[in-house]
């Protein structure tokens, strides 16, 4: 006993040495790149031949549903800047850039009858203006805007949205797959459907839950399996690529030790993301139990004659199975979970949040950025990558998303401490055995934040929106995350020389929310 207790002792020593040391490496060939998204950044919203995507009619629509009434007709202009974008990535020192195409940038209608050539010469500056940065592209096909045009016959509830997909996926790899080697099919499956779908906070707003969350889930699914089909059988052989999903994740933690807490947030979890990546990822394939079992019950109480979650066929089990050559992540908080009576009545009936039976809040203690949505909370990224691992045999993970928020200033402290406190909870999943291999920031620059338009910023570079030509100028955390780029390491003790208090002292706002505690696992 004494001797387990000596041993027991010595653990926990080496380990916390471990842990507070000052500098720590990234693993042999990691790789660091930012993030942005076309809506979000790009504007030139009816140029050149684009069509329309649910984003343009959604922030056109009067009364807007848009906190500021902003849209992103011009956002941060990067359909003409995009070479100020590049230089940026420079300055960081990115090895590459997760960027998103717009679907109807490319194809006006959403069908690949008719290819906008202007939409094609812009992705294909872009992509030639990175390559000759050495900097990687890696992209996203669609990050939110659908065509318009398929939205009126349904978007995601239509499951002839598969073959939209589909036929658009090969254009791309057509038009781009000789330059692009990394892929993203889908960005937040869960995001696309239920905000979109089963609730009101994003683009179409369709507020229909219980029903066509679970509808858009299915197809979201089978039009990312199909496109992962497709580059297997006609492309990788000749482009030599990867293909994957980002699936946006939260860690959620039991309240407290109950048993009910812990099954609650093992609800949660599953329907948050499991939904999306136990399809793709577990070796049983499907929707997880906990899911199925869930919405069955409820909808067979409620007097539907099937589940509200529609079935997956074996065939259709098979086939999502498997598709997906690394674990995107984006991930940007946790919640604490609980189950108890005050659950009754809580949540429409029906509706995703009373299938799940779970209540989410937050921890007034954990560090808050300007979203309300968004806490920093390392150790749950932590807990949540070595989930990952257990869950689905540690696949190789991508960080495809990361980041925080402020209400803005280029003195950024307390983003430059989240970034920094996630990325040594991620050194300590990988010393934990995680397959980690890539981290990305979102985001790189100041962009339109959907429902909540310019309230949020996220960049490490600031974007000023009222001046004409959008300057981007560099917040302090960028000086940071390139020294960790250059030196491969986490110093968290690491200054900027060439960081002025005049250069951010211009802005003329400074940030309120300081996390100056350093994390320990
Ligand atoms: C990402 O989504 C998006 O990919 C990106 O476009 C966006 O700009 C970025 O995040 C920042 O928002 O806790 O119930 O209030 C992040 C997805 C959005 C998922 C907020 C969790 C909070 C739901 N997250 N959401 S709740």
């Amino acid at each position: 006993m004494a001797r387990l207790l000596v041993i027991g002792f010595l653990i926990c020593l080496s380990a916390g040495v471990w842990s507070k040391r000052k500098v720590r490496s990234f693993p042999e060939g990691f790789q660091f790149g930012a993030s942005t998204a076309a809506y979000q950044i790009e504007g030139g919203w009816y140029e050149d031949g684009k069509g329309l995507s649910i984003w343009d009619i959604a922030t056109h629509t009067v009364p807007s549903p848009i906190k500021d009434q902003s849209t992103g007709d011009v956002a941060a202009d990067s359909y003409h800047l995009y070479q100020r974008d590049v230089e940026m990535m420079n300055e960081i020192g990115l090895d590459f850039y997760r960027f998103s195409i717009s679907w109807p940038r490319v194809l006006p209608n959403g069908f690949s009858d008719r290819v906008n050539q202007a939409g094609v010469d812009y992705y294909n500056n872009l992509i030639n203006e990175l390559l000759k940065n050495n900097i990687t592209p890696f992209v996203t096909m669609y990050h939110w805007d659908l065509p318009q045009n398929l939205q009126r016959l349904g978007g995601w509830t239509n499951p002839l949205v598969v073959d939209w997909f589909v036929d658009y996926a090969r254009v791309l790899f057509d038009k781009f797959g000789d330059r692009v080697r990394s892929w993203i099919t889908i960005n937040e499956p869960k995001q696309i459907c239920f905000e979109g779908y089963g609730s009101d906070s994003k683009a179409p707003f369709l507020n229909m839950t219980g029903i066509a969350e679970y509808l858009c889930a299915k197809n979201v699914l089978l039009a990312h399996a199909k496109v992962y089909r497709l580059y297997d059988e006609e492309y990788r052989k000749l482009q030599n690529g990867t293909i994957g999903i980002s699936i946006s994740c939260t860690w959620y933690e039991p309240a407290s030790d109950t048993l009910d807490d812990h099954q609650a947030a093992l609800d949660a979890r599953q329907f948050d993301w499991g939904q999306y990546a136990h399809p793709i990822f577990s070796r049983a394939g499907d929707f997880p139990t906990e899911v199925k079992k869930n919405v069955a019950l409820k909808s067979a109480e409620q007097g539907y004659r099937k589940s509200r979650l529609p079935e997956l066929s074996a065939a259709e089990v098979a086939l999502i199975r498997g598709t997906s050559d690394f674990f995107g992540l984006n991930t940007y908080t946790s919640k604490l979970t609980y189950r108890d009576a005050s659950l009754e009545g809580m949540y429409a009936v029906p509706s995703y949040n009373d299938d799940m039976g779970a209540v989410m809040i937050k921890d007034p203690s954990w560090p808050q950025a300007q979203s309300s949505w968004l806490q920093e909370v390392p150790w749950g990224f932590f807990k949540l990558l070595v989930e990952i691992k257990n869950l689905y045999d540690n696949p190789p993970v991508l960080v495809t998303e990361n980041g925080w928020s402020t209400a803005g200033g280029l003195l950024d402290d307390d983003r430059i401490g989240y970034y920094r406190n996630y990325l040594n909870a991620l050194l300590d999943a990988v010393d934990e055995g995680c397959d980690v291999k890539a981290y990305t920031a979102w985001s790189l620059m100041d962009n339109f934040e959907w429902k909540n338009g310019y309230t949020e910023k996220f960049g490490l570079y600031e974007v000023d929106f009222n001046s004409p030509d959008h300057t981007r100028t560099p917040r302090k955390s960028a000086y940071i995350y390139r020294e960790v780029i250059r030196s491969r390491q986490l110093d968290i003790n690491y200054e900027p020389e060439d960081f002025t208090a005049e250069s951010a002292n211009s802005s003329g706002e400074t940030e309120k929310n300081s996390s100056s505690n350093y994390y320990y696992k």
